[in-house]
Protein backbone atom coordinates (compact mmCIF):
# COMPACT_ATOMS: atom_id res chain seq x y z
CA UNK A 1 0.00 0.00 0.00
CA UNK A 2 1.53 3.39 -1.07
CA UNK A 3 2.08 5.55 2.01
CA UNK A 4 -0.73 8.36 3.46
CA UNK A 5 0.81 12.09 3.36
CA UNK A 6 -0.50 15.25 4.37
CA UNK A 7 -2.56 16.83 2.55
CA UNK A 8 -2.18 20.91 1.70
CA UNK A 9 -4.05 23.08 3.61
CA UNK A 10 -6.10 25.47 0.42
CA UNK A 11 -5.41 28.51 2.24
CA UNK A 12 -2.75 29.74 4.68
CA UNK A 13 -2.55 29.41 8.44
CA UNK A 14 -3.84 32.66 9.39
CA UNK A 15 -6.75 32.72 6.46
CA UNK A 16 -9.39 31.58 9.39
CA UNK A 17 -8.63 34.32 11.65
CA UNK A 18 -9.87 35.83 13.74
CA UNK A 19 -12.49 32.72 14.13
CA UNK A 20 -9.34 30.21 13.93
CA UNK A 21 -5.86 31.55 15.08
CA UNK A 22 -2.66 30.93 12.39
CA UNK A 23 -1.33 29.55 16.18
CA UNK A 24 -4.18 26.94 16.27
CA UNK A 25 -4.18 26.07 12.54
CA UNK A 26 -0.46 25.25 12.16
CA UNK A 27 -0.05 22.73 15.42
CA UNK A 28 -3.36 21.13 14.10
CA UNK A 29 -2.16 20.60 10.66
CA UNK A 30 1.24 20.24 11.06
CA UNK A 31 1.87 18.28 14.42
CA UNK A 32 -1.74 16.73 15.01
CA UNK A 33 -3.02 15.84 11.49
CA UNK A 34 0.89 14.69 10.38
CA UNK A 35 1.24 12.48 13.10
CA UNK A 36 -2.06 10.34 12.60
CA UNK A 37 -0.44 10.02 9.20
CA UNK A 38 2.63 9.06 10.98
CA UNK A 39 1.08 6.40 12.91
CA UNK A 40 -1.22 5.28 10.51
CA UNK A 41 1.58 4.81 8.05
CA UNK A 42 3.76 2.55 10.96
CA UNK A 43 0.24 0.90 11.96
CA UNK A 44 -0.39 -0.20 7.98
CA UNK A 45 3.43 -0.92 7.49
CA UNK A 46 3.16 -3.21 10.78
CA UNK A 47 -0.26 -4.95 9.10
CA UNK A 48 0.79 -5.95 6.38
CA UNK A 49 4.29 -7.58 7.94
CA UNK A 50 1.82 -9.58 9.91
CA UNK A 51 -0.40 -10.34 6.95
CA UNK A 52 2.62 -11.99 5.02
CA UNK A 53 3.28 -14.03 8.14
CA UNK A 54 0.09 -14.55 8.57
CA UNK A 55 0.17 -13.10 11.97
CA UNK A 56 -3.79 -13.10 12.79
CA UNK A 57 -3.53 -12.39 16.10
CA UNK A 58 -1.60 -9.52 15.36
CA UNK A 59 -3.34 -8.24 12.36
CA UNK A 60 -6.58 -8.01 14.84
CA UNK A 61 -4.19 -6.03 17.22
CA UNK A 62 -3.43 -3.36 14.69
CA UNK A 63 -6.66 -2.23 13.93
CA UNK A 64 -7.61 -0.36 16.66
CA UNK A 65 -4.59 1.87 15.80
CA UNK A 66 -5.51 1.56 11.88
CA UNK A 67 -8.84 2.68 12.82
CA UNK A 68 -7.65 5.48 15.44
CA UNK A 69 -5.35 7.75 13.36
CA UNK A 70 -7.18 6.35 9.79
CA UNK A 71 -9.72 8.01 11.27
CA UNK A 72 -7.95 10.74 12.43
CA UNK A 73 -6.25 11.16 8.81
CA UNK A 74 -9.90 10.66 6.97
CA UNK A 75 -11.62 13.29 8.84
CA UNK A 76 -9.18 16.02 9.26
CA UNK A 77 -8.71 15.64 5.05
CA UNK A 78 -12.12 16.37 5.47
CA UNK A 79 -12.35 19.15 7.61
CA UNK A 80 -9.69 21.29 6.04
CA UNK A 81 -11.55 21.62 2.75
CA UNK A 82 -14.93 22.28 4.65
CA UNK A 83 -13.31 25.35 5.98
CA UNK A 84 -12.64 28.56 3.73
CA UNK A 85 -11.78 32.16 4.61
CA UNK A 86 -14.65 34.63 4.81
CA UNK A 87 -13.66 37.06 2.10
CA UNK A 88 -13.41 33.49 -0.32
CA UNK A 89 -16.75 32.98 0.64
CA UNK A 90 -16.47 31.13 3.90
CA UNK A 91 -20.00 31.45 5.88
CA UNK A 92 -22.27 31.82 3.07
CA UNK A 93 -25.40 29.68 1.83
CA UNK A 94 -27.75 31.83 0.13
CA UNK A 95 -29.04 29.83 -1.91
CA UNK A 96 -29.23 25.87 -3.66
CA UNK A 97 -30.22 22.07 -3.48
CA UNK A 98 -28.39 21.99 -0.32
CA UNK A 99 -29.97 25.11 1.69
CA UNK A 100 -33.40 23.61 0.47
CA UNK A 101 -32.77 19.86 1.83
CA UNK A 102 -31.57 21.86 4.86
CA UNK A 103 -34.72 23.92 5.14
CA UNK A 104 -37.08 21.12 4.45
CA UNK A 105 -35.34 18.88 6.99
CA UNK A 106 -34.72 21.70 9.86
CA UNK A 107 -37.37 24.85 9.12
CA UNK A 108 -33.93 27.25 8.76
CA UNK A 109 -30.02 27.17 8.37
CA UNK A 110 -30.31 28.92 11.78
CA UNK A 111 -32.25 25.64 13.26
CA UNK A 112 -30.24 23.37 11.61
CA UNK A 113 -27.00 25.26 13.27
CA UNK A 114 -28.38 25.78 16.41
CA UNK A 115 -29.69 21.63 16.42
CA UNK A 116 -25.77 21.04 14.87
CA UNK A 117 -24.11 23.20 18.14
CA UNK A 118 -26.29 21.29 20.74
CA UNK A 119 -24.89 17.58 19.99
CA UNK A 120 -21.70 18.98 18.97
CA UNK A 121 -21.31 20.79 22.73
CA UNK A 122 -22.59 17.54 24.26
CA UNK A 123 -20.23 15.11 23.38
CA UNK A 124 -18.17 13.79 26.31
CA UNK A 125 -14.10 13.89 26.13
CA UNK A 126 -13.45 14.05 22.63
CA UNK A 127 -15.18 13.45 18.73
CA UNK A 128 -16.60 15.34 15.93
CA UNK A 129 -20.16 15.97 14.80
CA UNK A 130 -21.67 15.48 11.36
CA UNK A 131 -24.02 16.65 8.47
CA UNK A 132 -23.83 13.71 6.69
CA UNK A 133 -26.03 11.59 3.84
CA UNK A 134 -27.61 8.55 4.92
CA UNK A 135 -27.30 6.92 1.13
CA UNK A 136 -30.49 4.23 2.74
CA UNK A 137 -33.19 7.24 3.38
CA UNK A 138 -32.14 9.59 1.08
CA UNK A 139 -31.99 11.95 3.53
CA UNK A 140 -29.55 14.63 5.80
CA UNK A 141 -28.53 13.86 9.27
CA UNK A 142 -26.61 15.33 12.20
CA UNK A 143 -24.74 12.63 13.78
CA UNK A 144 -21.68 12.98 15.91
CA UNK A 145 -18.82 10.23 16.16
CA UNK A 146 -16.30 9.72 19.26
CA UNK A 147 -12.96 9.68 19.21
CA UNK A 148 -11.51 9.63 15.50
CA UNK A 149 -14.22 7.33 14.30
CA UNK A 150 -14.99 7.91 10.70
CA UNK A 151 -18.82 8.72 9.74
CA UNK A 152 -18.32 6.57 6.91
CA UNK A 153 -17.87 3.18 9.39
CA UNK A 154 -22.07 4.06 10.42
CA UNK A 155 -23.19 3.86 6.81
CA UNK A 156 -23.05 7.51 6.25
CA UNK A 157 -21.64 9.42 3.75
CA UNK A 158 -19.42 12.91 5.41
CA UNK A 159 -20.89 16.09 4.20
CA UNK A 160 -19.46 18.69 7.13
CA UNK A 161 -17.72 17.84 10.26
CA UNK A 162 -16.66 19.91 13.08
CA UNK A 163 -13.41 18.89 14.88
CA UNK A 164 -14.51 19.18 19.14
CA UNK A 165 -11.60 17.86 20.21
CA UNK A 166 -9.62 20.49 22.36
CA UNK A 167 -6.97 20.73 20.49
CA UNK A 168 -9.16 22.33 17.47
CA UNK A 169 -9.92 25.39 19.78
CA UNK A 170 -8.64 25.67 23.13
CA UNK A 171 -5.72 27.73 22.15
CA UNK A 172 -8.38 30.15 21.07
CA UNK A 173 -11.26 29.54 23.23
CA UNK A 174 -10.04 27.74 26.61
CA UNK A 175 -13.11 25.92 27.79
CA UNK A 176 -15.75 28.15 25.44
CA UNK A 177 -16.90 25.35 22.89
CA UNK A 178 -20.22 26.46 22.34
CA UNK A 179 -18.11 29.78 21.50
CA UNK A 180 -15.81 28.37 19.35
CA UNK A 181 -19.05 26.71 17.55
CA UNK A 182 -21.01 29.65 17.54
CA UNK A 183 -17.74 31.49 15.59
CA UNK A 184 -17.57 28.45 13.31
CA UNK A 185 -19.89 28.63 11.24
CA UNK A 186 -18.48 32.30 9.76
CA UNK A 187 -15.61 29.98 7.99
CA UNK A 188 -17.72 27.11 6.35
CA UNK A 189 -16.98 26.51 2.95
CA UNK A 190 -20.92 25.90 1.95
CA UNK A 191 -19.59 25.12 -1.52
CA UNK A 192 -17.36 22.41 -0.87
CA UNK A 193 -20.01 20.94 1.40
CA UNK A 194 -22.92 21.48 -1.47
CA UNK A 195 -20.56 19.61 -3.72
CA UNK A 196 -20.43 16.89 -1.32
CA UNK A 197 -24.11 16.44 -1.26
CA UNK A 198 -24.38 16.60 -4.37
CA UNK A 199 -22.01 13.49 -4.88
CA UNK A 200 -23.53 11.37 -2.35
CA UNK A 201 -26.92 11.99 -3.68
CA UNK A 202 -26.02 10.77 -7.21
MN1 LIG B 1 -8.29 17.56 15.24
Amino acid sequence: MEKQTLPDLPYDYAALEPVISAQIMKLHHKMHHQAYVNNLNAALEKYTAAEAKGDLEAMVALQKQIRFNGGGHINHSIFWTNLCPSHQGGGKLHTGPLLTAIEEKYGSLETFIEKFNAQAVGIQGSGWTWLGFNTTTGHIKIVSCSNQDPLSTEGILPLLGIDVWEHAYYIDYENRRADYLKNIWKVINWKNVEERFLKART
